[in-house]
């Protein structure tokens, strides 16, 4: 074969490698990518853990999305090509199920290129996999994962860039109560680890204002009919509904809410937090309050970078509520790897001292990611604890209590 020949291969070889990685698939234990005598880069494949096809999945495509976009810019820097890394991603598609999430977590780590998972979403898949990255050394960060549970195991690679919903909770109970002046709750929960655990923590603080919870009632995360219950919730006349759960199932009962003729206007948290629940909602849930982590991305100082580049890597997509999240911890994942591999060198980054080494490093981490200040406190608990409170006006998700504004 002529020389020409041969770097026409490489160079195509070398095009079908990098698609590869930017598509998120993924899989393989090891890929080299040298060409033409370049010094073959070693792997590192971040896995994706997030629903994909059931549960919250405009939420979980947004987190695949943004991972993606941060490995692509990874590859693309100088960092990455002067350490020899070439990042990957896989997808694990938990569908929101604790069962499936474990699965997930069993598949990645049998993965022997896999360092590191950003993910997953649900609070109750993210706390049995989290077990399973501990016995592996895999190191995790979950950018929507709220509940307290979580970092309370004792584990040294389980982290998260989300605030806690003994934060967020009690900041929605302040809002309802005190700045909204809303005196008697109606507390409904998806009977999910978040939305359990979410409910109790604004109903305690709400209480403790000088509110009045009227009743407290638990529902399935899968429920599509909610009549009995908005029957029960007319009659007690409450000033607000607090919803703990996703966007899915809490527009359903706030549209049927509205439908049935119950005036208040429902309150839940982060999982709501979505162009998905006013499309579901309709009309009907104009009006509605939810809190999620952090500030809107656009008043952060680095939030408009992060939105050109989404915008331009995907132009028809709107940035959902943990996009800058899982692009922080997509990066930090890519940062802590950067610096084992200056240190010690990429070969030795999937070696048990180097996955600790990376764990170490994603524990000291002390940045400014798009999300704002990233630190860890010993848990694993990110040091923000920004809340912002949004209200459905004219058919879109509005900021109306902006921390600092
Ligand atoms: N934080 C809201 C949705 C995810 C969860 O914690 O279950």
């Amino acid at each position: 074969m002529k020389m020409r020949n041969k770097r026409v291969l490489a160079a195509l070889a070398a095009l079908v490698a990098v698609s590869m990685i930017a598509t998120g698939c993924g899989g393989a234990k090891t890929a080299d990518t040298g060409t033409d005598g370049a010094a073959a880069a070693t792997k590192i494949t971040i896995g994706i853990g997030a629903p994909l096809t059931q549960g919250a999945v405009a939420l979980g495509q947004g987190m695949k999305r943004s991972a993606n976009l941060a490995v692509k810019q990874a590859n693309e820097s100088a960092a990455a090509k002067d350490a020899g890394i070439t990042f990957a991603t896989v997808e694990g598609d938990d569908q929101g199920d604790p069962k499936t999430g474990v699965t997930v977590a069993n598949t990645f780590a049998s993965d022997a290129s896999l360092i590191g998972v950003m993910g997953h979403l649900n609070s109750g898949v993210t706390i049995p996999a989290s077990k399973v990255y501990n016995d592996n050394k895999i190191v995790m960060v979950s950018p929507a994962a709220t509940n307290p549970a979580l970092t309370l195991q004792g584990f040294n690679n389980v982290f998260r860039v989300c605030t806690i919903d003994t934060v967020q909770g009690p900041t929605a109970a302040e809002a309802a109560y005190t700045t909204f002046g809303y005196k008697t709750v109606v507390v409904i929960d998806d009977s999910t680890p978040y939305g359990e655990g979410l409910a109790a923590e604004f109903a305690k603080k709400f209480a403790s204002l000088g509110g009045k919870v009227l009743f407290s009632e638990k529902t399935s995360d899968k429920d599509t009919d909610f009549n009995a219950l908005v029957t029960k919730i007319k009659a007690a006349k409450p000033d607000l509904i607090y919803y703990g759960g996703i966007y899915n199932a809490g527009a359903l009962l706030s549209k049927q809410a509205d439908d049935a003729g119950v005036k208040a206007p429902m309150m839940s948290g982060d999982g709501c937090y979505d162009g998905e629940y006013i499309k579901l909602g309709g009309t009907q849930v104009e009006g509605d309050y939810c809190t999620s982590i952090g500030l809107p991305v656009d008043k952060l100082p680095a939030g408009q970078a992060f939105i050109d580049a989404y915008k331009a890597e995907y132009p028809t997509d709107d940035i959902a509520a943990y996009d800058a999240y899982s692009y922080d911890a997509a990066n930090l994942i890519i940062q802590a790897v950067l610096k084992v591999a200056g240190e010690q060198g990429a070969d030795k980054v999937l070696t048990p001292a180097g996955r600790d080494a990376v764990i170490a490093a994603v524990a000291a981490t002390n940045t400014e990611g798009v999300s704002g200040a990233i630190s860890f406190d010993a848990n694993g608990d990110t040091t923000n604890k920004a809340v912002t409170t949004y209200q459905v006006k004219s058919g879109a998700w509005t900021p109306v209590l902006v921390p600092g504004e």
